[in-house]
């Protein structure tokens, strides 16, 4: 199949899974070509039926903001035409779905019919999507996409909830590469700290929706009762003001802010505990590959997260919040090594019902179906 792919290229979720998604196809033989504003980064670049377009943006000083969605749009029909594609399938609604609408109608007046996939990943609907100025638009091209997906049950219900939805929305969840996310070495986790120190980790954009400073509070209660480390990953706007409040509890030297670093799995894969405390998660693909990594989820009871993380066996939902209970809970299991030790079995096991070539085919049949009815 000849397969475009639209998404965000930065660490966000949205961007990570549609390009795993890419290397997936490409492995399978397909033609995948991925469209954005920039290389995503964990685009493979040794598979050569993965190739990268991007959208070409123009300076024109007219503009206070340069019109993005009108060069995506001729990004993608012109992806159709030089690359004879099948399908257009678009990552996170916002500004997606309603640039492959207007390039589906373009196409649509040189002949060409294109069925496009539209995947909504969480914000899309939950906040961003939610803002006035966006609502009618984001409604709009989600009901004039020719299928629609959610990450999570969670998900799909949100946006029948807070759209005026007249289609079916199915559910694909997100999936984990669990040959690439596993336990690591001892000999890895003994250069970060020593065998009687918790590895305690958070991986995030450090947006206002993860609540990094209950993260770092419930750190602060851990490492007053024990000792431990917190492995801070990723970047974005909450960045600074978590520093400050780490030094704030006097806990930050204790806390590693390591930055938008790609060795995410080789931290995840010695991580004793993952912290996502998130106001909400529509599904949660960081707490995923900490699972597959061997690391129970300490996260809120909100979204999908239910749908990943059971609650006493390989993690524990507490409400948005609830730092101390949190806290109490990763306590007691980085206190009791046996139990800790049944949960990260329980979280991998979990890992691998979540595999790469189930969900992937789950897309493919969705592009099956719109090709051959
Ligand atoms: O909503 C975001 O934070 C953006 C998006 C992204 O691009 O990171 O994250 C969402 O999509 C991920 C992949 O499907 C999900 O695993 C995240 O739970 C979801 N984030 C939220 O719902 C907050």
């Amino acid at each position: 199949m000849r397969i475009g792919i639209v998404c965000h290229p930065t660490f966000g979720g949205s961007g990570v899974m549609a390009t795993e998604l890419a290397n997936h196809f490409g492995r399978q033989g397909h033609s995948v070509h991925v469209i954005s504003y920039a290389l995503p980064v964990r685009l493979d670049p040794f598979n050569p039926s993965v190739h990268y377009h991007e959208v070409q943006m123009q300076d024109y000083p007219l503009f206070l903001y340069q019109p993005y969605e009108l060069a995506l749009s001729s990004a993608m029909v012109d992806a159709v035409v030089k690359e004879r594609l099948d399908i257009l399938h678009v990552h996170y609604a916002i500004p997606h779905a309603y640039a492959a609408f207007m390039a589906r109608q373009i196409l649509h007046d040189q002949g060409i019919d294109i069925p496009v996939v539209t995947t909504l990943h969480g914000t899309d609907i939950t906040l961003v999507g939610q803002l006035p100025a966006y609502k009618p638009a984001v409604c709009f091209s989600i009901n004039h996409s020719s299928a629609v997906t959610a990450v999570s049950e969670a998900l799909r219900q949100e946006t029948i909830t807070q759209f005026s939805i007249t289609r079916d929305i199915e559910v694909i969840p997100n999936f984990v590469d669990t040959a690439r996310y596993r336990r690591g070495d001892a000999e890895a986790r003994a250069r970060v700290a020593s065998p009687e120190t918790a590895i305690v980790s958070h991986v995030s954009n450090f947006r206002k929706v993860k609540r990094i400073p209950d993260v770092l509070q419930i750190f602060a209660r851990i490492v007053a009762a024990r000792p431990a480390v917190l492995l801070m990953v990723g970047d974005g706007p909450e960045r600074p003001a978590a520093e400050a409040l780490a030094r704030q509890l006097g806990i930050e030297q204790h806390v590693n802010f390591l930055g938008k670093t790609t060795e995410v799995e080789r931290i995840l894969g010695i991580s004793d505990l993952f912290l996502l405390p998130s106001e909400t998660e529509s599904f949660g693909l960081a707490a995923l590959e900490a699972m597959a990594s061997g690391a129970p989820v300490i996260a809120s009871n909100a979204g999908g997260l239910p749908e990943v993380i059971t609650h006493g066996s390989n993690g524990y939902l507490e409400p948005v919040g609830a730092i101390d209970a949190m806290a109490d809970h990763a306590i007691a299991l980085l206190n009791q090594p046996m139990l800790l030790a049944e949960f990260a079995e329980s979280a991998q096991e979990t890992a691998t019902t979540f595999s790469m070539d189930q969900i992937g085919d789950s897309y493919l049949n969705v592009y099956t179906r719109l090709l051959h009815g």
